[in-house]
């Protein structure tokens, strides 16, 4: 999109007269906030349009993301990026005295998404629309986003994310797509007068499923694809049809609340019925879509691909069912083959506890027939396949087993592919987690390493790094992030290494400024800034990152002259409200950070800061300042990871475990460019296998883990007795269930090592370059395309 300086100007001056009636010097943050967000949405509208019409003119087949979570975080940077506007815009608005970055402060950070999962739905829809794939999003548009994370006393607060109380400029609502989701009543089968058994419906509510659309820009090439997400509303006649209050409270309040669990909360009503009205709606619309082309409901596959992200959406496989068996008329065999062409399913953790499972009559009670359609593909599945394999390898992968839906086997059964997320992850889903489905289906199975929006995770949260790239091999990586391959042109150049470091010092500081406002905890940029942000959870380890810590302030405590780096240990994770363990480890690591950071004796070596409310916005500001990243879950346990990816991206030197996708890392930087230490995932296997693992015999052997563990008992961590104690038990009484103790001191040597790395900075200097190098790698654009030309058969229309 070419637009000049000036036609930008005074197209914004007349709209922030339009709606404001005033003029530039008058308006506030938040009226220039909202006239710029709509000064960009009328420079994409015609292409959105366009788009949408490209694809319908082509006949072109579409890929619908079915995601529970969406995870995009600001939008007004990176849609200037897209649209090529970015500078220009800074410089305009520079001129009347106005800085770009008090007007992104404004836009609430879109936080519909837990984590990971969440994030990579989001990746995806930028890459998508960025290589010019006909790629739409599908989700639920939650009232609040997840929680906000305060801490008070040390201890999780969390508060409500009321994102929606400033507008959201970049949404449309569609009133006129509007779709009704049918919930409870009952069903039964009736002959038709032609002979067709058809369901009847009695009682039971209709709720409006109203979409809100979102532009996603595609990167300078005039593609803006669709995020579509539902609200549930409830019109004034429906709610006389309503037989209680509760049912009705419930079913309006349907869309307010994302689930701030990253895993799986067993058995509510609530959120199965989330899961069927986003996937009720979403169908629904595809269907009309598909229907207003005239083409044949039998050839829907050559034109429609649905993807299941994570087991949440795995009811778009007996919605399309019902939608072409109940309401088209379709032979179910017919039905059955179109259905499983169409969808294919991701999954993404091996954790038992995040296998979704739903009760029979919870099921049966939310969305009656759907369970009779799941209870129908559960038979035929048992006919077709149990004369072929042994009938007790069978009955353990039913559908409907002890009284429970399980959805990821109604997501293996009901499609034609199944991909884990890192080479490691899918490698055991094939060997152990879903072995008996990889007898029944090989040729579903394959694997896709996921990958990151490059752009937003260097142009728009990186501009000093992405200024000094080009500097060295030019402006093509910006589109084409294997490109960065080039630097390894100047792998050996100290001046490279120089400016490469000087950027990281600068991004350092503006950290830096940040803690201090927010924490009013001074610490040096000269420091070695190693930063754990993820969710906290047992298996991704934070507790070992705190032992380490307290091992480091044990010995400077005793040795005040020893030679370390100064390190600013730097974390931010937000627990599920009722994960119990992971709040304990938040109190821990405020505490420490207390402890560490006002004991004037060590001098400043030293310092611990935990930053609130980590989110898009603060990844954007921490990751370009790591030196160091924090990768150090039990093997086997992380599916794949993708802020490793991003910090390998900024310059960062992973320390890692054997795990996800830090296996791919290390493949592509080599040994010397990555801190590997720890259990391998066989020898994690061995001792399940064995049963043989003992933690109080090395707390008992070891001296050094010893003092360690005893600092959460003995009170040298204040105020956190019930905590220490609950920490300690874990480790010593429940027998440490990640494998902590085992890994600790080789983690330790790893980190001596890196230390003494660092302190060379030639050494240091080629290691960082060596990631930034390598990073195009795990570019989303690179995930997508191979998404697209093994799973969804896909090809770009427009210019990518
Ligand atoms: C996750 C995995 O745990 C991560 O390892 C993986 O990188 C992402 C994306 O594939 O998916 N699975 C999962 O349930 N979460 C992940 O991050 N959790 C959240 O999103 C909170």
């Amino acid at each position: 999109m070419k637009v000049t300086k000036k036609e930008f100007k005074e197209k914004f001056e007349k709209r922030l007269q339009d709606r404001f009636a005033i003029s530039i010097e008058d308006a506030s943050s938040t009226e220039l906030y909202e006239t710029l967000g709509k000064v960009i949405k009328s420079y994409y509208s015609s292409d959105w349009k366009h788009t949408r019409q490209d694809y319908l003119n082509h006949e072109q087949k579409q890929v619908y993301y079915f995601s529970i979570e969406f995870l995009p975080g600001r939008m007004l940077k990176s849609n200037l990026l897209n649209l090529g506007m970015l500078e220009m815009v800074q410089e305009a608005l520079v001129e009347w005295n106005i800085d770009l970055e008090d007007l992104v402060q404004e836009e609430p950070d879109m936080a519909l998404g837990n984590g990971g999962l969440g994030r990579l739905a989001s990746c995806f829809m930028d890459s998508l629309a960025s290589i010019g794939m006909p790629g739409n999003g599908n989700g639920i548009r939650y009232e609040y986003g997840l929680f906000k994370q305060k801490f008070v006393d040390g201890y999780q607060v969390e508060l409500p994310d009321e994102w929606l109380n400033q507008r959201n400029i970049w949404e449309v609502r569609r009133e006129s797509k509007a779709v009704d989701v049918h919930f409870g009543g009952n069903v039964y089968l009736k002959e038709s007068p032609t002979g067709q058994l058809k369901p009847v419906y009695e009682g039971g509510y209709s709720i409006k499923a109203i979409p809100y659309d979102t532009g996603m820009t595609g990167y300078e090439n005039d593609t803006v694809n669709t995020m579509r997400l539902w609200s549930a509303e409830v019109t004034e006649e429906d709610k006389i049809n309503f037989q209680n209050f509760e049912d009705r409270k419930e079913l309006e309040n349907l869309t307010s609340v994302l689930y701030p669990d990253d895993s799986n909360e067993a058995g509510l009503r609530f959120r199965l019925s989330q899961e069927y009205f986003f996937v009720s709606a979403g169908m629904q619309s595809i269907l009309h879509y598909y229907k207003s082309l005239g083409l044949p409901m039998t050839e829907m596959n050559k034109f429609i691909a649905i993807h299941i992200n994570d087991t949440h959406p795995a009811m778009c496989v007996p919605e399309l069912m019902r939608l072409l068996v109940d309401e088209e008329g379709m032979a179910w065999e017919k039905a059955w083959d179109v259905t499983t062409k169409v969808m294919s399913y991701t999954n993404h953790t091996i954790m038992s506890e995040a296998l979704e499972k739903w009760k029979i009559s919870l099921m049966k009670e939310v969305c009656p027939r759907i369970y009779q359609i799941i209870k129908e593909i559960d038979r035929r599945f048992v006919e077709e396949w149990s004369h072929v394999f042994d009938p007790e390898l069978i009955e353990r992968t039913r559908i409907i087993r002890n009284k429970q839906v399980h959805m990821a086997h109604l997501a293996i059964i009901g499609t034609h592919s199944i991909n884990g997320v890192a080479k490691l992850h899918s490698d055991l889903l094939k060997s152990v987690v879903l072995k008996d489905f990889y007898t029944i289906y090989p040729d579903r199975f394959n694997n896709k390493t996921n990958g990151i929006a490059q752009r937003r995770w260097s142009q728009i949260s990186n501009p000093l790094l992405s200024s000094t790239l080009d500097k060295y091999i030019g402006k093509s990586w910006r589109k084409n992030a294997d490109d960065l391959k080039l630097l390894l042109n100047h792998a050996d150049d100290k001046k490279v290494y120089a400016d490469l470091a000087k950027v990281k010092k600068e991004n350092k500081k503006r950290l830096a400024q940040y803690i201090k406002e927010t924490k009013g905890i001074e610490v040096s940029p000269d420091a070695i800034f190693d930063v754990q942000v993820k969710r906290l959870h047992a298996y991704k380890r934070q507790l070992m990152n705190l032992m380490h810590i307290i091992k480091l302030y044990l010995d400077i405590k005793e040795n005040p002259d020893l030679d370390i780096t100064p390190r600013v240990f730097i974390f931010g994770a937000k627990a599920a409200p009722s994960y119990h363990f992971a709040k304990s480890v938040i109190k821990l690591i405020n505490e420490t950070a207390n402890l560490i950071n006002n004991d004037a004796s060590i001098n400043g070596k030293l310092k611990v800061v935990f930053l609130e409310n980590y989110n898009v916005s603060l990844a954007e500001l921490i990751i370009p300042a790591a030196d160091v990243s924090e990768q150090i879950s039990l093997a086997s346990k992380e599916a794949s990871g993708t802020s490793n990816m991003k910090f390998m991206l900024n310059g960062a030197v992973t320390m890692a475990t054997l795990d996800g996708a830090n296996i791919e890392i290390r493949d592509v930087v080599g040994d010397d460019n990555i801190k590997i230490f720890g259990l391998t995932e066989a020898e994690v296997y061995r001792y399940y296998n064995e049963q043989n693992y003992n933690s109080a015999d090395i707390y008992n052997n070891n001296p050094v883990i010893h003092r360690v563990v005893n600092a959460f008992i003995d009170g040298t961590i204040p105020n956190s007795r019930m905590e220490g104690q609950e920490i300690y038990d874990s480790l010593i009484k429940y027998n440490d269930e990640f494998f902590i103790l085992r890994d600790f001191m080789s983690y330790c040597e790893a980190q001596e090592s890196l230390d003494a790395d660092y302190k060379d900075k030639a050494r240091w200097g080629k290691m960082s370059l060596t990631n930034i190098a390598h990073a195009g790698h795990f570019s989303a654009d690179n995930t997508v395309r191979k998404y697209a030309e093994d799973i969804w058969q896909i090809e770009p229309v427009r210019k990518g």
